[in-house]
């Protein structure tokens, strides 16, 4: 597979996966959500990575949605096959045992406002814009974002968001709890990478179980979900991660965590 629609850079346990269509705002087609399936499928397993940062080639668009003109003319055949596709790689991005930061570093539309969903944390840079522009297409979002965006920001503001099309500033996404935070464009990279890092300092087992039990966790009922909880909680004690950070919490000196 080639990796041309994907830039992926892999530096001090960051992988940093940049999606370069930029003379079609980044736009997503089929073949870059496969290049995307297998990039997270890979990261999965990758020693070498801890942290993944998604963002997009250029000053101007994160991801600008789904690719239109390769979708025109889908069959309906196609197009249930291409959204299962849009959806698998979703479920890729949230299943990796490792924790996902959209940058993102312009427009954030449709598929691409889904993308960012699908990461754990969003970074808006001042001038993003995010968006579900679907329905001024005669369609409706086909990635996850009518049962994403309603779980992350509620059901009312994710139904003002879809049902009108209309796109947000930055500053109003994290009002809404869309974006964690908003930084100057310039600022976007290294911000999200000293997130990363932060983020790395830390057990990445613990990381991990952290990252899964609050996504499973959220599918459940509070009690199942508890329970759900004491168990990651519970195998977290077969780790010598948390035999160091206690020990270290106990010896007053900081902890030297291995993963394991
Ligand atoms: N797809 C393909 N090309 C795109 C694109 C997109 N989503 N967005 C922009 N481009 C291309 C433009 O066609 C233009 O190409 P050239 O004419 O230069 O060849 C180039 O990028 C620059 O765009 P503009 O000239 O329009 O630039 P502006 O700065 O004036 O405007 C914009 C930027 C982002 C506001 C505007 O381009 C725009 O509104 N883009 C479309 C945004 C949008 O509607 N996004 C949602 C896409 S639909 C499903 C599966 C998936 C989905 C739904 C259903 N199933 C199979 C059921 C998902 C749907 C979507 O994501």
């Amino acid at each position: 597979m080639t990796d041309k629609n994907l830039l992926i850079e892999i530096e001090d346990k960051i992988a940093i996966v940049t999606l370069n269509r930029p003379k079609a705002m980044n736009a997503l087609n089929e073949i870059t959500l496969l290049e995307l399936q297998d990039a997270f499928i890979s990261f999965a397993t990758n020693n070498e990575v801890e942290v993944i940062i998604v963002t997009g080639n250029g000053e101007k668009a994160f991801v600008a949605g789904a690719d239109i003109a390769a979708m025109q003319s889908l069959t309906a055949l196609k197009a249930r096959q291409f959204a299962k596709l849009g959806h698998q790689v979703m479920r890729h991005i949230e299943a990796c045992p490792k924790p996902v930061i959209a940058a993102v570093n312009g427009f954030a539309l449709g598929g691409g406002c889904e993308l960012a969903l699908g990461c754990d944390i969003r970074i808006a840079s001042e001038n993003a814009c995010f968006g579900q522009p679907e329905v001024n297409l005669g369609v409706i979002p086909g990635f996850g974002g009518t049962q994403r965006l309603a779980r992350l920001i509620g059901k009312g503001r994710a139904m003002e968001l879809i049902l009108t099309g209309n796109m947000i500033d930055s500053d109003e996404a994290y009002r809404i709890g869309l974006a964690n935070k908003v930084v100057p464009l310039e600022q976007l990279l290294d911000t999200a990478k000293k997130m990363a890092s932060v983020i790395i300092s830390k057990g990445a087992y613990a990381v991990g179980m952290a990252k899964e039990a609050i996504r499973n966790g959220l599918e459940l009922d509070l009690d199942r979900a508890n329970q759900y909880e004491a168990e990651l909680f519970g195998l977290c004690f077969t780790t010598s991660d948390q035999k160091e950070g206690m020990q270290a919490f106990l010896d007053k000196r900081p902890a030297k965590f291995t993963g394991k």
